[in-house]
């Protein structure tokens, strides 16, 4: 049995194919979702349809800023118009400049500050509301997150403070979309080498440091996240909502 056949859902945040959002997104459609994608920028375009074409012609490739509320709107009135409803909403979206994950977090710009909140934790708000009228018959939203949320990671630093406001977020959604049926969780992912991760200063030793510390002495793999993400949007997690979902090899519960 597929465990979402009949489900339509939509994935923010495919940048290529080593993104998490395509790691849950695949674990989606092989459970029977149909699926709208959207990408940022001309940029990533042709890389979101090259992924999502191989999908089937019925599978919607829409450009999305999340900064912007006209681009929400005209995602949802299409997503409204070829699917009809909405089941499942993936939010992988996340922005800071990068002088604000190089330096002191001290010297975090007002602007710095501001861009990295609007993009990676106020859209998930403005996507979850526009989301709302179309998950007729309940609905599932799943952000990513980080540790740097809830402890200090050094260079993290805006990021995990807008990380700590989506986390935040998901709790008051839950509660204000509860009574939809519409559940919002986070997963709080271990480092994974995607396109986000690029260029950042030590991320290698990142790596090794988690599989040196964390119980399963290894690091999380892109499927896995997909299959927690698949598992988050299904009936086994049916009462789980307004949480944060370490996977993360247990790196998270260590003291020392
Ligand atoms: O959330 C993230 C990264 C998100 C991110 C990445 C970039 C790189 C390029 C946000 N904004 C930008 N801006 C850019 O200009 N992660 C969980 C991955 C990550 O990023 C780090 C990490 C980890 C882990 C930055 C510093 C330290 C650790």
């Amino acid at each position: 049995m597929s465990l979402l056949a009949g489900k339509m859902g939509i994935v923010f945040g495919v940048a290529n194919k080593r993104s998490i959002a395509w790691a849950i997104a695949q674990a989606w459609h092989s459970a029977g979702a149909k699926l709208a994608f959207t990408y940022q920028g001309q940029r990533l375009k042709e890389n979101v349809e090259e992924l999502a074409g191989a999908f089937g012609p019925d599978t919607l490739i829409l450009p999305c800023d999340v900064t912007k509320d006209d681009e929400i709107a005209a995602v949802f009135k299409t997503v409204g118009d070829k699917f009809g409803k909405l089941n499942l909403l993936l939010h992988a979206v996340a922005f800071a400049p990068k002088d604000a994950l190089e330096g002191e977090f001290v010297n975090t710009s007002r602007e710095a500050f501001r861009i990295a909140h609007d993009v990676s934790a106020y859209s998930l708000v403005a996507l979850a509301r526009a989301a709302a009228p179309l998950m007729l018959d309940g609905g599932s939203i799943v952000a990513m997150s980080y540790y740097g949320a809830e402890k200090v990671v050094p260079h993290y630093n805006v990021m995990g403070v807008a990380k700590a406001s989506l986390e935040a977020s998901t709790r008051y959604l839950a509660y204000d979309l509860g009574p939809k049926k519409i559940r919002v969780n986070c997963i709080s992912a271990g480092p994974v080498n995607t396109l986000a991760a690029r260029g950042i200063g030590g991320f290698n030793e990142m790596l090794k440091h988690y599989e040196a510390h964390a119980p399963l002495k290894r690091n999380v793999l892109p499927e896995e996240l997909g299959a927690t993400g698949l598992f988050l949007v299904s009936d086994g997690a049916a009462a789980i909502t307004g949480q944060v979902l370490y996977v993360d090899c247990g790196y998270q519960i260590m003291g020392m």
